[in-house]
């Protein structure tokens, strides 16, 4: 969008034009322009123009010019280049080196100093670890995967965020540059911290909030909110290369259904499309598309299918007719303005220039009238880096529409992803306007959670891939993209049987959880590897239908505030410095702690429990947290702890999210000082919740010696659920109860093993419980 920043300083360096601007009293822009001016003030990554603004207070020096906001201090020099930036507290926050500018025949290069024992996180699809200090990075999105195992670098994302243990609060940094960027993070000299932009204008925006979550807060806010997704999106999900033809299809589905696994989704990759070209269906292969979408929906099934950008050069082929007929709808060469031809798997095909609206809303009317009209859920936008099979990047210099900027392709060559899932979610809302979005993308740049959601493209079917996966999904989170997750059982290679069920074990708590697996690969079904592995599948994937009102709560959360679902630990425990390089365990939402296998063989691991009271989830033992310790984890129960306090709403287990809502709603208690959780409840798939169409409860309460009270608040907004019951599960070893009450009224209770139950009814009121232990 074009932004209406006005600059509260400008001055010049070298030939270059230098802006600063303060959209918000906590947010600073830099702008310093590749030619003698700035390019017009567009970003594909800022989504609201609407900025506070502050009050600034300038003192003009001989070389330095101090501008004061109620929150900052900052101190910008030109001679040489030099930029500072304090909090009110005096701390300083953001300091580049004393010349921080060099133009290289490589671009612009920013210079900041690295501070002490600092923290790199977030970046998306870029390194191996979760702390990202010492590395160097190249920002060019790209189709890798099959060459470098730990690469996967289809989304990076140039947002960042940086931490140091002495208490200072994190700072964020994000280089709205499009093009080709790259960062060295303190590699070649620890202390500084180079970011280059190679071409166009060097924009930066610095964020500075008191916390982790709260920059994501603000970034959530700058770039756009992830919207609520349909709930069936939460469930498990199966897809490989390819299903086909529709009876294979059917069989996918029938299995699920006679061995009792709960499935919600089933994927149509490349082969349901006639010669690869898309928004079309093979008439062998799928000849009624209707009637099956119809048949698996009566079963409880969305199908989701695949979309390539890539269009096929085929004069008979009607989406390549209308679109060559658009005018300015493919990318073009430079040079001659013909439209840029490379091979993909249709064969030669150009490629959309989805900068432009018009591609865009042609495209979403493909869409709409080849899939979601005819029943298909969801679409999965591939290959949008884009990929391309005779060359790495486009073979010349191409132009395209963007904003009517006309830049080089090159210039803007990380929000291909980004304005394909654009197009594709814009046509979604015009086609179901009361319906909510489900878009995957495998590309995508600094925004993209407002349209999609990301998978994180082809990992392997090895230990060694799988635990770089869940650092990945931490480090998606952490650039802003809450929902994400990878292929579970990985995709290239024949997974194995323990491999596959360790995979399970910790795929079912990532915000997407979907099996996907190569073509040519041996099958990879819950069922494909035994009966003692089809359980463990089958177990987790309960779990997790089990867990539906936790997750989803955790889903709505992220989509008001931007906070992750699978979170790395220092988002909630910055203090501890155990926690600031940990990615190989992770939180989802605030409150369960999952620590996963990661090797073969091994049938217990060391996790590091962070201040506090834990419960082991499969024991209920309660542990003393802020250490470390090693958990025996047999298959079938990989460690996982609950945190002491949570109150985690849970259902029975359904085959399927579209099965009727239950009737019954668990409240799993873990005692702690404090309690707190919530529920949000909703139709599930529509945006009726815009008007006020759903219900959210919290759960609040407390824990001494003598009595435990729990809080349900009376349930605010109209939705209505199927509950008439809530069945609290109290999960309490170590303390025999004497009684229990609910809003004055003793109730009934039981104790089994390590936990006391008993049920209340559903008054839609606010009900007090308290529970009297045994002295
Ligand atoms: O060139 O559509 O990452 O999930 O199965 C490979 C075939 C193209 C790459 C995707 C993968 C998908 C595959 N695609």
């Amino acid at each position: 969008m074009q932004l209406s920043l006005t600059p509260v300083w400008t001055s010049r360096v070298q030939d270059h034009a230098m802006a600063l601007d303060l959209p918000t009293d906590r947010i600073v822009r830099l702008r310093i322009s590749a030619g003698d001016e700035f390019a017009p003030d567009y970003s594909y990554a800022i989504a609201n123009d609407s900025w506070l603004g502050t009050d600034v207070e300038k003192e003009e020096g001989e070389d330095v010019t101090v501008l004061k906001t109620e929150s900052l201090a900052i101190e910008v020099g030109t001679e040489p280049f030099r930029l500072r930036i304090a909090d009110q507290d005096g701390h300083v926050r953001f300091e580049t080196t004393d010349d921080g500018i060099e133009f290289t025949k490589e671009g612009i290069c920013f210079i900041r100093s690295i501070g002490n024992a600092e923290r790199i996180y977030g970046m998306g699809e870029q390194g191996e670890t979760l702390d990202k200090i010492g590395h160097s990075f190249r920002f060019w999105n790209s189709d890798h995967s099959h060459h470098v195992p730990n690469r996967r670098q289809y989304c990076e994302i140039p947002f960042s965020i940086h931490m140091t243990p002495d208490g200072v609060p994190p700072t964020a940094l994000f280089l709205d540059n499009p093009g080709e960027v790259n960062y060295d993070l303190g590699s070649n000299d620890p202390s500084v911290m180079r970011m280059t932009a190679r071409t166009g204008d060097f924009v930066l925006w610095i964020l500075f909030e008191d916390s982790i979550k709260e920059l994501l807060s603000s970034w959530a806010r700058m770039t756009g909110h992830m919207e609520r997704p349909p709930v069936w999106s939460l469930g498990f999900q199966q897809c490989r290369w390819s299903y086909f033809p529709d009876k294979r299809v059917r069989e996918i589905a029938e299995e699920f259904r006679t061995r009792r696994i709960p499935c919600d989704v089933i994927y149509l990759d490349i082969d349901y499309m006639r010669g690869y070209r898309v928004f079309t269906w093979h008439s062998k292969r799928f000849p009624d598309p209707d009637k099956l979408l119809r048949d698996l929906r009566d079963q409880g099934f969305r199908v989701v299918t695949i979309v390539d950008p890539g269009v096929k050069i085929d004069e008979k082929y009607e989406v390549f007719q209308e679109l060559s007929k658009a005018g300015e709808a493919f990318i073009k060469r430079e040079k001659d303005g013909e439209y840029l031809v490379d091979r993909v798997w249709p064969g030669k095909c150009h490629f959309p220039d989805f900068t432009n609206p018009e591609v865009r809303l042609l495209w979403g009317e493909y869409q709409n009238r080849e899939l979601l009209e005819r029943g298909v859920a969801g679409v999965w936008n591939d290959m949008n880096e884009p990929a391309l099979f005779d060359h790495q990047d486009f073979a010349h210099p191409a132009s395209q529409h963007d904003f009517g900027l006309n830049r080089r392709h090159e210039e803007i060559h990380q929000i291909y992803g980004l304005t394909m899932a654009q197009a594709s979610y814009e046509g979604f809302l015009k086609a179901r306007p009361q319906e909510r979005p489900l878009i995957i993308t495998r590309s995508g740049w600094a925004g993209i959670q407002r349209y999609s959601m990301m998978w994180t493209g082809d990992n392997h079917s090895t230990w060694q891939s799988m635990a770089f996966c869940l650092q990945l999904n931490l480090s998606m989170a952490m650039a802003g993209v809450p929902f994400v997750g990878c292929d579970i059982g990985g995709f290239g290679g024949d997974c194995e049987a323990e491999l596959f069920a360790r995979w399970m074990e910790w795929g079912v708590f990532q915000p997407f959880c979907r099996v996907h697996s190569c073509r040519g690969t041996r099958d990879q079904e819950p069922w494909s590897f035994g009966g003692s592995v089809e359980r463990i599948a089958r177990q987790m994937i309960e779990l997790r239908m089990r867990l539906l009102p936790y997750l989803y709560a955790c889903f709505v959360h992220a989509a008001e505030t931007g906070q992750p679902i699978n979170r790395p630990l220092v988002c909630e425990y910055p203090n501890d410095a155990a926690v600031h390089r940990l990615g190989d365990q992770f939180l989802v939402g605030p409150d369960i702690l999952v620590a996963p296998v990661l090797f073969p063989g091994h049938d217990r691991r060391l996790v590091y429990l962070p201040p506090g009271v834990w419960y082991h989830f499969w024991s209920d033992q309660r542990l003393e947290g802020g250490r470390w310790e090693i958990f025996e984890a047999p298959l079938s129960q990989p460690p996982v702890f609950v945190r002491a306090g949570a109150v985690i709403p849970m259902h029975p287990v359904r085959q399927h999210t579209g099965e009727p809502e239950p009737r019954e709603t668990y409240l799993d208690v873990y005692p702690g000082t404090q309690l707190r959780g919530g529920l949000v409840e909703d139709d599930g798939l529509t945006q009726a919740w815009r008007n006020g169409i759903e219900s959210r409860i919290t759960f609040t309460g407390w824990q001494d010696d003598l009595e435990l009270r729990l809080y349900l608040s009376e349930p605010d907004g109209e939705y209505r659920s199927a509950r008439d019951r809530w069945t609290v599960r109290l999960h309490t070893e170590h303390r025999s109860v004497a009684s229990v009450t609910c809003n004055g009224v003793k109730v009934p209770f039981e104790r089994d093993g390590s936990v006391v139950t008993w049920s209340m009814d559903e008054e839609r009121a606010a009900i007090e419980v308290s529970v009297a232990f045994q002295r």
